[in-house]
């Protein structure tokens, strides 16, 4: 039987507001695990983890808040990430504010390099996230985990020192609709495929989505998912403090689980942004169960799907 692991990581000093520290136990009250027991799955659930221990830390930039909070918690996540995913077929990181990245990727990255696999990240997200400590004018630490994690000088001495880094190559986003203009810019130099909504748009998600996976499959390599509740179109997701409308539709975001479902490339995800204070209802907790349920094989009919 195939093992999944949750790790809880109620970090939210990378957000502006707060509401993130609930969203592991959002999670668990929408029913997460018994949805991917149903799915057969063995579930073994860590709780809540906490930052190591942490101190003061500046920085020139001087909109930056909770730098050693922040720190403190990706330290924490790299470990525990490398350990989850060393020790069961799936860790799952439920977040949390998506500074939570910052620690969760190099954590399974590292794995990947030991088993001698190419890590792969798909980032379902409004914004790319790629700020360094210098461009960020929030000061929003959520905003630079794939700046980090592609080895953008900017973190040396800050951040964790970067041992096990993705190759921008190797990355694919989408669902991009705000970008700041230093984003575009990063965007553009590590030359990153993005889909944002207008291709998403014009395309869809499948045909982008599959020329991805596709080369993954060719190089034998490992996917980590990172979802960002705000990938989502906000007027089925609200449970986000930075909403931004015309994102993905219920369907097109199932498709996307539903194919990589069918891939079996996926090994390690996580779950972030959920802000439950903003939620209505619980439905932004539950929508996300149900994806996750997507990923992990919930299927319409019993007989295997056609592909298209
Ligand atoms: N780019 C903006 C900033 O740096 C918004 C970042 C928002 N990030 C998230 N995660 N919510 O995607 O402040
Ligand atoms: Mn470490
Ligand atoms: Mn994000
Ligand atoms: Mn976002």
């Amino acid at each position: 039987m195939l093992t999944c692991t949750l790790v809880g990581a109620p970090v939210e000093s990378g957000a502006s507001q707060v509401g993130c520290v609930m969203g592991p136990d959002a999670f668990r009250t929408a029913g997460l695990k018994t949805t991917i027991e149903d799915l057969g799955y063995r579930v073994v659930d860590l709780g809540n983890i906490v930052p190591r221990a942490y101190g003061d830390a500046a920085h020139v930039n001087p909109s930056i808040h909770h730098l050693g909070e922040t720190i403190g918690w990706a330290s924490a996540l790299e470990d525990v990430a490398y350990r989850a995913i060393k020790s069961s077929s799936l860790p799952i990181f439920l977040g949390g504010d998506h500074s939570l990245s910052i620690g969760t990727v190099p954590g399974v990255a590292r794995h990947a390099a030991e088993a001698g696999r190419e890590q792969f990240v798909l980032w379902l997200d409004a914004h790319p996230d790629i700020h360094t400590l210098k461009t960020t004018t929030s000061g929003n630490l959520h905003g630079t985990p794939v700046a980090y994690f592609t080895g953008q000088e900017d973190f040396d001495g800050v951040y964790p020192e970067l041992r096990y880094r993705v190759d921008p190559a190797n990355i694919c986003m989408m669902g991009i609709r705000s970008v700041d203009p230093a984003e575009n810019e990063h965007l553009t130099r590590t030359g990153i495929e993005v889909h944002d909504m207008r291709a998403i748009d014009e395309r869809g998600v499948a045909g982008p989505l599959r020329a991805f996976l596709e080369r993954i499959k060719k190089t034998n390599g490992v996917l980590h998912v990172s979802l960002d509740v705000d990938f989502l179109e906000p007027q089925i997701a609200p449970a986000v403090g930075t909403t931004v409308p015309g994102g993905a539709t219920f369907r097109e975001a199932h498709l996307v689980m539903e194919m990589l479902c069918d891939s079996g490339l996926v090994t390690s995800l996580d779950l972030v942004e959920l802000n439950p204070f903003l939620d209505e209802r619980g439905r932004t907790a539950k929508l996300m169960v149900d994806l996750c349920a997507s990923l992990l094989g919930r299927k319409v009919l019993d007989r295997p799907t056609r592909s298209y």
